[in-house]
């Protein structure tokens, strides 16, 4: 046994963790279920510095230093539960698991409660900066006992990220709270990003400036108090032209944005919790309203025109209220109707969305007149996509709007908060717009996490190396 540390799990994460222990100079065991991943980490980067490279699970534990020290990066969720089972059985008490996966925080709090059961310490530990990050410092968040921190600690801040001298790696609390910790992160990420897509947006839609410019703009706005990861690299996405048409990038790829899913972790947490985090909400939804296809084919007919697009003068009269009421009240149905038929497809109900609507207009909190008309349009229309859709629903939402953005600008002006109306409104104008800005965000998620886009002239999944010079584009779904 000569390895501090051991690693099982060599795809980029794992290989890259491994790599920077190596280069920190530590003995690193490594460890994968497809050989060929250790013996492909051992040939090209060997060198770096001491790796033991393991064929079998019992081979990896023999090599380890007592307390054994082994790190989990395979994919989260079941995978990471196997890998655990097939490990415990093999280790001893006193010896540690660290789980640097992105996992559910409950999975990880179950999962440290059943090994420290059997006398092994269960590190669940959030890690971010991507690839890039795990390769030459990243953030680290670990949980678990204070007495693996005593043991691990050390280690994970050498490899971490170092700002000012001062590692960006701290115990954050018991069993799950790094994971916890690590999930709020990426939640505030996709409140940032879905930011600075809407600043983009405006910018273009309403500033009349080119990516080009906006590129100037936020590296202008980097240099200042907004200096950032996200801002430096959106400049970068901003500015970069696609070779193959000469367009901006930015315009050349789907509009629809993409997850992994820990941004609405937080946001069910968040309710769970009784936490008010609507920023992380609202572009939590916004990712997923820019991917459903369906929703913005039927609804893209209502496209902004100008004149529904500037109200005539900022009116908040009680007529203009009403209207703003009534069409924030017809967008909240509808997207509980959107919810239950999502439900019914995910579970196999076969729900009658028509009498959902029949049942409600008596007797329950929600009845209400309107409920009639949806029971109608669902009748005349079984496959019927959205509400709005419906012919007399979009004629009263069009008459409704100039009212409807007068009031949510003048309440915003005054500094009324309208959560609901805003958030509503802007529901309608992200589902029926020709555009959206989730294309810088799957630009984003490209350059930091090589998470592909899709083209909007041509089939397949792409990523740009952006690191390399002349930053060639790649087809990632067929090999090449
Ligand atoms: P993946 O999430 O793509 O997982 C691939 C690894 O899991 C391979 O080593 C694979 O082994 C192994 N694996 C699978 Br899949 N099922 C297994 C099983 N049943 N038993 C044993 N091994 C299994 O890798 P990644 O992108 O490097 O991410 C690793 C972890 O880090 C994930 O939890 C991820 O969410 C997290 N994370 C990723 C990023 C990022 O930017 N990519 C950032 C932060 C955290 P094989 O080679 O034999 O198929």
């Amino acid at each position: 046994a000569s390895a501090q540390i051991g690693v099982t799990g060599l795809a980029v994460m794992g290989r890259n963790l491994a790599r920077n222990l190596a280069r920190n100079g530590y003995t690193v065991a490594v460890h994968n279920r497809t050989p060929a991943r250790t013996k492909a980490l051992v040939e090209e980067f060997g060198h770096e510095g001491a790796f033991v490279p393991a064929g079998t699970p019992q081979e990896f534990v023999a090599a380890l230093e007592r307390p054994r020290r082994l790190l989990v990066m395979v994919k989260a969720g079941a995978a990471t539960d196997e890998v655990i089972e097939e490990f415990a059985a093999l280790l001893e008490p006193g010896d540690m698991i660290v789980d640097g996966g992105n996992a559910h925080f409950a999975d990880t709090r179950r999962r440290e409660r059943a090994l420290r059961e059997r006398g092994i310490h269960f590190v669940g530990s959030g890690v971010s900066g991507g690839e890039e990050g795990a390769l030459n410092g990243p953030s680290i968040m670990p949980g678990g006992s204070a007495e693996s921190y005593r043991v691990l600690g050390p280690m994970l801040e050498r490899i971490s990220a170092h700002v000012d001298g001062e590692p960006c790696c701290t115990h954050i609390g018991t069993d799950g709270a790094g994971h916890f910790v690590k999930m709020v992160h990426n939640g505030i990420e996709y409140a940032d990003m879905q930011l600075i897509s809407e600043a983009y947006h405006l910018l273009r839609e309403v500033g009349g400036h080119s990516p080009a410019e906006i590129a100037g703009i936020f590296r202008g706005w980097n240099g200042g108090r907004l200096e950032s990861y996200l801002i430096g690299i959106t400049a970068e996405v901003l500015a970069h032209t696609d070779a193959a048409t000469g367009e901006p990038f930015v315009d050349i790829v789907r509009d629809a944005a993409e997850q992994k899913g820990t941004g609405r972790w937080t946001v069910q947490s968040a309710l769970d919790l009784g936490s008010p985090v609507t920023a992380i909400a609202q572009a939590a939804f916004a990712r997923v309203a820019s991917a459903r296809t369906e929703l913005r084919d039927a609804y893209r007919p209502l496209a902004a025109r100008r004149a529904d697009v500037v109200p005539h003068e900022l009116g908040h009269s009680v007529l203009d209220i009403e209207k703003a009421l009534y069409a924030s009240k017809v967008i909240a149905y509808d997207q509980g109707w959107t919810m239950i038929r999502d439900a019914a497809a995910e579970y196999g109900w076969d729900i009658d969305l028509g009498a959902v609507a029949r049942i409600w207009r008596g007797g329950c909190i929600i009845r209400a007149a309107f409920l009639d008309r949806i029971r109608a349009a669902h009748a005349a229309e079984p496959g019927l996509v959205g509400l709005l859709a419906e012919e007399r629903f979009a004629a009263e939402i069009a008459d409704a709007l100039p009212s409807w953005r007068s009031v949510v600008a003048t309440a915003t002006l005054r500094g009324v908060p309208v959560p609901a109306f805003s958030a509503a409104l802007a529901h309608y104008d992200t589902l029926r717009s020709e555009r959206l800005p989730a294309a810088l965000i799957q630009g984003q998620r490209d350059f930091f996490g090589a998470h592909t886009y899709r083209r909007t002239d041509r089939d397949g999944s792409y990523h740009t190396r952006w690191a390399e010079p002349g930053r060639p584009e790649v087809r990632t779904d067929t090999g090449a």
